[in-house]
């Protein structure tokens, strides 16, 4: 069964090794009878049995997660994937084979989910489509550019996901989804401009996607790199604040890396997209037509969210006791 084809990457950047795996036709069709029996009685974001198909399938979990967590290359691509079959006349709504593999696929390499009240009105399993009235925000929702980032940046790293997946339903656009690696971004540069980047010269302000009845959100000065558990992180913002001159331009160069380094990957429905969102950045280019994805995100501690599996950014910046300077 488990003879999926891990392809040659699809490259821009130089030093990233994409890992692309593709289910045959026959393992998309064995996951499609397994979830669909399951959804049968409707869709259950917690159920199991998501889980345990995914365990069951031709995906390579274990590869996933060592992929996700342990290693140089924190991102994958899952291609041929089950997914909602849509009316030429589709309208964003319910998918919930999509959302069964979202689910399935995430908690089967460790990542319990959460979402944030503030947000998509506490949405934990989140449309991505282009919303009338946001055209030009600079957010999922948007249709203009939408810069690289982490996300959630503007708040502690507790409070962050560690990781996020995207799926596609439908992709019409053939909007790019972007992606690069912190560690691959710093060693496009020199020691001094990342000697400037670690230290706390930089504040972050609230996504676009939050609301917060009005209030503006500015994290304490904070690094915008820093190394944890032996990995390179950013806290890379589309509101990102320097507080010096030399702040400012050793970001200009740091972004002016990234955009060299981001491969990318046009999710086809189906396709889902994996990244580690504490050691990747991520984006998208204009939406130029119809697409709609779906997103989840995870960590495998989510100590700060409560009984509904959500994290309010009013006890995230609130909370003592965990680190509030990256
Ligand atoms: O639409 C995309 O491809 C990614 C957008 C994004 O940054 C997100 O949903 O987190
Ligand atoms: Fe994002």
């Amino acid at each position: 069964m488990n003879n999926h084809t891990i392809e040659a990457p699809r490259v821009a950047g130089t030093s990233t090794n994409a890992f692309v795996v593709t289910l045959t036709d026959a393992e998309k069709h064995q996951l499609r009878g397994a979830l669909e029996v399951l959804l049968a009685s409707g869709f259950d974001r917690k159920s199991i049995g998501y889980v345990d198909a995914v365990h069951r399938s031709a995906i390579p979990i274990k590869a996933l997660s060592e992929r996700i967590f342990y290693s140089a290359s924190p991102y994958a691509v899952i291609r041929n994937l089950p997914v909602e079959t849509l009316a030429t006349d589709w309208k964003v709504g319910p998918a919930p084979l999509t959302s069964a593999v979202l689910v399935g696929l995430t908690r089967a390499l460790g990542l319990h989910h959460f979402g944030y009240p503030e947000e998509k009105k506490g949405a934990i399993l989140q449309d991505v489509h282009p919303i009338a009235g946001w055209e030009n925000t600079l957010s999922n929702a948007g249709r203009v550019h939408f810069n690289l980032h982490v996300e959630s940046p503007f708040l502690p790293r507790a409070a962050r996901p560690e990781a996020a997946a995207l799926m596609a339903i439908n992709n019409d656009a053939r909007t790019a989804t972007r992606v690069a690696v912190v560690a691959d971004i710093n060693a496009r540069l020199p020691q001094k401009t990342l000697e400037v980047l670690r230290q706390p010269l930089f504040s972050y302000g609230q996504d676009d996607s939050f609301e917060i009845n009005g209030y503006a959100l500015e994290t304490p000065r904070s690094p915008f790199l820093k190394t944890i558990d032996g990995y390179e992180e950013s806290r890379c913002a589309i509101f990102t604040n320097t507080h010096t001159p030399e702040a400012g331009k050793a970001l200009t160069e740091w972004l002016s890396a990234a955009e060299a380094e981001a491969v990318d990957v046009v999710l086809e429905p189906g396709d889902m997209l994996v990244f580690n969102n504490y050691r990747c950045i991520h984006g998208r280019g204009a939406v130029e037509g119809k697409r709609w994805l779906q997103r989840v995100y995870g960590s495998r501690d989510v100590h700060l969210a409560d009984h509904r599996d959500l994290v309010s950014v009013w006890r995230a910046v609130g909370e003592i006791g965990i680190d509030h300077s990256f």
